[in-house]
């Protein structure tokens, strides 16, 4: 019950609970066994089943719960996680619960968020592929645009408004669902058109009508508080609900954190795959191509929580590389660094996953130097994690280890916490240490109010949240280290930062580029669950990234139909 809300014990009992191989994975297994489309198990060496275990054991672990054709759930083929909609009914109870103890709420109060709209490309009619707004997908898991969700804080109902389509919408898109299917399918006590959503809410006796109006502080921009026609009518607040619901949202539930492992454990493999093939004479997108194939394929990730960036040699200093100016397109070189920062999205869950490696699957020692400085960071970090601990003291913990071992590798001398002292933790990694991960790759909450603020002072000013660390939090752990052209000069020409800077060798690493290792945590009880599941250490990346280096053709020769 507690697994598949909405289905009562009754209807458990003729659902099938042994599966092996499901169909859509059998299909899988003759695509990569023939050369149909191309030959995915040589193209793409995790799709060689027998060795793939890793794969097949996420297959069995979704398929070994019993499922049942009746229940509400999203789902993208039966090889993908089944997600119950008792997940949404789970957080709205859990806002309701909040907000009913939230100071300022007043009588026969209900909660009103509107869904996304479709964004037409430019004065086209064709519309970029829609992805529900973060705060509806949250409480309603709608897939449609043009929704509105009501929540009743006194009865804890909720109420989806659909917008009513015009018949000629079944030539064009298919049929049409009536609002009953709706109501099933999203697992909702009642559903109406949105034209109608003033009059249910005043036959319901609504006063109160909270909004959603915040700042997101990590892209400044506000989100979009509820419109609909009669909204007059009602006392409308807009401040109320932001803070609470942000909070829910940063505290994943059970449900939510089965959901986040999923989407890791895929992006997880997809980077694992995208490893094995990398080799010099490849072009960065074709990563990129690759690793989206994967999550979707395999995963069911119709889309990337962000632009995926792979930058190789220079490039993977960059720290939003990838985007429309420089579109992935370097072809990798032998001797570069490859940093790979990509993670798929899964009912609107995000993963946020770096892998850096060399382009060859062999590190030189200088490659290997900058790595284990990064990794020893990381390291520190995860085994430092837990509740209570203060998120900022965990960047500052990661920048002083991996100072030191810049140090101990010949680029630094001098004190660490000197160098901490006049700024030179954000010369190599001018980013902060991560941020909290959920729907959004950049997740809300980081700076509410009651929470500390976001410093002014170098070296932590880049931090995307300064909370204290909570249990059911999900975060990200990135640490880098990078050689900036721009940042190396400032440091070089202040001479508070250029003494602890021996100049000969940190030249050496000029055009480098950089490393950054990221995984998506969960913080537990007493530490932190690390959802990421790929080679982190030298030893683990060179042995992943060895078998078949000889003999792969690039993909773009492989693809060619005979
Ligand atoms: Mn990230």
């Amino acid at each position: 019950m507690e697994i598949f809300g909405g289905v009562r014990r009754g209807q458990w009992e003729d659902c099938q609970t042994n599966f092996e191989m499901t169909s859509a994975v059998r299909t899988l297994l003759v695509i990569s066994s023939k050369r149909r489309l191309f030959n995915l198990s040589r193209a793409y060496p995790l799709f060689s089943w027998g060795r793939n275990r890793s794969f097949c054991r996420t297959s069995m672990k979704i398929h070994s719960r019993p499922q049942c054709p009746m229940e509400s759930h999203f789902v993208r083929g039966d090889h993908t996680l089944r997600v119950p909609m008792s997940l949404f009914r789970d957080n709205r109870n859990r806002l309701v619960d909040a907000l009913r103890k939230t100071p300022g709420l007043e009588e026969n109060a209900f909660v009103v968020l509107q869904g996304g709209d479709e964004v037409p490309f430019n004065d086209t009619d064709i519309n970029y592929e829609f992805r529900q707004e973060s705060f509806f997908q949250w409480g309603f898991g709608v897939e449609e645009p043009g929704c509105y969700g009501a929540l009743d804080i006194t009865s804890g109902k909720s109420i989806l408004f659909f917008p009513r389509l015009p018949a000629e919408y079944e030539i064009w898109c298919g049929k049409l669902s009536t609002l009953d299917e709706f109501k099933h399918r999203y697992d909702v006590d009642e559903a109406y058109y949105v034209e109608g959503i003033a009059q249910v809410l005043k036959k319901k006796n609504a006063q109160q009508v909270l909004t959603l109006r915040g700042l997101n502080s990590d892209s400044g921009l506000f989100a979009k508080a509820a419109e609909f026609d009669g909204i007059n009518d009602f006392k409308v607040d807009n401040e109320l609900l932001y803070p609470v619901i942000c909070e829910c949202r940063v505290i994943k539930s059970p449900q939510e954190i089965e959901v986040l492992r999923y989407v890791a454990k895929v992006s997880s493999d997809a980077h694992k795959v995208v490893m094995r093939n990398v080799r010099p004479g490849m072009t960065e997108f074709q990563s990129e191509s690759l690793f989206k194939h994967y999550v979707y394929a395999v995963g069911g990730c119709r889309h990337v929580s962000y632009t995926c960036m792979c930058g190789s040699g220079n490039n993977s200093s960059i720290l939003h590389y990838g985007h429309a100016g420089a579109p992935n397109n370097r072809v990798i070189k032998e001797g570069d660094m490859c940093l790979f920062d990509m993670g798929g999205n899964y009912c609107g869950y995000a993963a946020d996953i770096t892998c850096s490696f060399p382009s060859t699957g062999k590190f030189t020692d200088d490659q290997k130097l900058i790595y284990n400085a990064v990794l020893s960071a990381r390291n520190a970090v995860i085994e430092a994690a837990k509740p209570g601990v203060s998120w900022t003291e965990m960047h500052l913990l990661a920048n002083r280890v991996m100072l030191a071992a810049l140090r101990d590798g010949g680029l630094l001398c001098g004190e660490v916490e000197d160098m901490m002292n006049v700024g030179l933790n954000e010369t190599f990694q001018p980013h902060g240490l991560g941020h909290l991960l959920g729907l959004d790759v950049h997740d809300v909450g980081g700076y509410l109010s009651g929470c500390p603020e976001r410093s002014v002072k170098p070296g932590i000013r880049k931090l995307r949240t300064a909370r204290t660390l909570l249990a059911g939090m999900f975060l990200t752990i990135e640490p880098g280290c990078y050689f900036v052209d721009s940042l190396l000069n400032a440091a070089l020409s202040n001479p508070k930062q250029r003494q602890y800077m021996v100049v000969d060798k940190i030249s050496k690493f000029r055009g480098f580029g950089g490393v950054r290792i990221e995984d998506d945590v969960l913080i537990t009880d007493d530490g932190v669950e690390n959802f990421t599941q790929v080679p982190r250490t030298v030893e683990e990346i060179e042995a992943w990234m060895a078998p078949g280096r000889d003999s792969l053709k690039l993909i773009h020769e492989e693809m060619i139909p005979n």
